[in-house]
């Protein structure tokens, strides 16, 4: 019987101090990294497609979290992009319902492999995230942050294909249409 009120006692010193540890403080459990839209183009120059990241804090009792200051950046681990000046990191403070919201639109460069772009938040040193990756095709092919020959000689390489990197009106194929988005873009380059 004794040894019953030791053990119960210490589950409930256990839980309580974990709730004095953890609530208030955001939880990559409940948190949310989410980005849209789901297929889009990109031109350093940021005057293409805009992406728009928008974090939810919450603490692991699911409670949002009011003026948690959030960094959002590229996902650990991706590849294949170049990131403008001031662009590859974003600051926004959660509002009462623990929701921020940035934009990321001044970069290029493309992920071969499946055109996948995530993000991450750093809220108070907890990582929240990956998003779920969107597809993000860019008239940057090479990942130079300019839209130059170079870019240009890649694109001619994946015409009429479905290279998902050049399909910037993301109907399944690179064509004529996406040609004529390439050449609105040529030569830019970061703001
Ligand atoms: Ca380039
Ligand atoms: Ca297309």
């Amino acid at each position: 019987m004794r040894n019953t009120v030791f053990v119960l006692a210490g589950i409930v010193a256990l839980a309580f101090s974990a709730g004095v540890a953890f609530a208030g403080v955001p939880c990559a459990g409940t948190s949310t990294v989410e980005a849209s839209p789901d297929c889009g183009a990109y031109c350093p120059a940021g005057d293409y497609g805009t992406v728009t990241v928008t974090v939810t804090v919450k603490d692991c009792y699911d409670t949002p979290l009011e003026g948690i200051e959030v960094t959002v950046t590229e996902a650990a681990g991706g590849t294949g992009h170049c990131w403008c000046p001031g662009e590859d990191a974003k600051v926004c403070t959660t509002d009462a319902s623990g929701v921020c919201q940035v934009t990321f639109s001044a970069f290029g460069g493309c992920d071969g492999t499946d055109c996948a772009l995530q993000f991450q938040a750093d809220a108070e040193g907890v990582i929240l995230g990956p998003s779920l990756p969107i597809t993000a095709a860019s008239v940057d092919n090479n990942a130079d942050c300019s839209v130059t020959l170079s870019d240009f000689i890649n694109f001619a390489g994946v015409y009429l294909t479905s290279d998902c990197c050049s399909d910037y009106d993301c109907n399944g194929s690179v064509a004529l249409s996406d040609f004529i988005n390439f050449a609105n873009h040529y030569l830019h380059s970061c703001p």
